[in-house]
């Protein structure tokens, strides 16, 4: 199972403020030179209904969404990872075997959950689809198949908010049609030489002999294509490696600057954070606060400790002091807190060095 959160950083900036919800909403990496100048990082999907697409030119979107109500945001990074982390974190409690691969998509192998059975499979994934949207307010787009390659495809059948299931029977029916572009791998370029091999489609590509595609493609690309185009993949899903930082983020009830109240939330995020900590068996040696504050700007406090620790009373005691510090520099309301922990040294695997000695 492949989950891709849809139309990512823009609906987090949606999920931070409902209100634009209707409007077209640009999220913008700035290069500073001049005002306009960078590049669309990604839209929603109203503003991409009218052109805009990843890696546009930001005066190119602009002047599609003349005379519309479009919003132009910054990249916040920092607000995208901490939910994509709580989602991560809640994607793994569904699976033994977790792969995520960037900040919105993970792979899943549920074949021990479902027993192999694509009946339980679909069960699962709606049950993954319910609770995403209720506990993180974000949703996704999940494809199934029996391998990595037709789970990404069909993860993006159907988005925003799809479900696409593929049976290892119907894999060759479904990537007949399918045009060349949506094979992973096949950017502009690529696609430009499929098209001189009068190649549209991926069951084209299928009909091409193994010697051409590498002439054209290369030895690895060539055999990749040639596999790709029939549906076979053998990549196991793995986690690559452990994600170096949890996180957890919430709104205040009212906005305020009253540490008491502000501890409260932080306290409820601690303990959140503190059982992720001692289910994955890492200690912290860094902790960073995050305010939002009542005007959306955000603001981070760090420290670094002498030494890595699990404890709970550290995380609580050393987050009082940064949030403390945070208020006396800053003189706005806060409206959302976040916590951090990062730095990770493994408990489990200090355990095994006490044992070997
Ligand atoms: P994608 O999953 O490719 O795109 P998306 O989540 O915005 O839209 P959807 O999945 O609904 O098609 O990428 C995830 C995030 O990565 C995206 O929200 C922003 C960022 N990104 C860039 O900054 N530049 C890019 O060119 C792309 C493609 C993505
Ligand atoms: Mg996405």
């Amino acid at each position: 199972m492949l989950i891709d959160l849809d139309y990512f950083f823009a609906q987090c900036e949606e999920r931070r403020r409902p209100e634009l919800k209707d409007k077209p909403i640009v999220v913008c990496v700035y290069s500073g030179r001049t005002e306009e100048s960078g590049a669309v990082s990604t839209a929603n999907y109203i503003a991409r209904g009218l052109g805009v697409k990843s890696g546009m030119p930001i005066y190119v979107a602009k002047k599609k969404l003349q005379n519309t109500e479009a919003v132009f945001l910054p990249v916040d990074h920092d607000y995208y990872e901490a939910i994509s982390d709580r989602i991560m974190n809640a994607l793994r409690d569904f699976v033994n075997t977790f792969e995520q691969v960037s900040i919105d998509e993970a792979y899943l192998d549920i074949t021990e959950e479902t027993n192999g059975s694509y009946e339980s499979a679909k069960k699962l994934a709606e049950e993954i689809r319910r609770t995403i949207p209720k506990t993180t307010g974000i949703t996704c787009s999940v494809g199934i198949g029996p391998n990595k390659l037709i789970a990404k495809i069909a993860s993006d059948e159907n988005k925003p908010d799809g479900l696409t299931v593929v049976k290892p029977e119907d894999v060759e029916a479904y990537l007949k049609p399918l045009p060349i572009s949506r094979l992973p791998g096949v950017g502009k370029k690529t696609e430009e030489k499929m098209m001189q091999m009068k190649v549209m489609t991926i069951g084209e590509l299928a009909e091409q002999d193994i010697t051409r595609l590498r002439q054209f493609f290369g030895e690895k690309s060539g055999d990749y294509f040639y596999h790709a185009a029939r549906g076979i993949d053998d990549e196991a899903v793995h986690e690559k490696s452990e994600p170096n930082s949890i996180s957890r983020i919430a709104t205040l009830k009212l906005n305020t600057r009253e540490l008491n109240d502000i501890m409260e939330k932080v306290k409820q995020l601690n303990t959140d954070v503190h059982s992720t900590l001692v289910q994955r068996g890492v200690t912290f040696r860094s902790v960073t606060v995050i305010a939002v504050l009542s005007d959306l700007t955000v603001h981070t406090r760090s420290t670094a400790l002498e030494m890595s620790t699990s404890s709970l009373e550290v995380l609580e005691s050393v987050a009082l002091k940064l949030f403390e510090k945070l208020l006396r520099e800053s003189q706005k309301d806060i409206r959302r807190v976040g916590i951090k922990v990062s730095a990770f040294d493994n408990t489990k695997h200090q355990k095994t060095l006490i044992e070997f000695s």
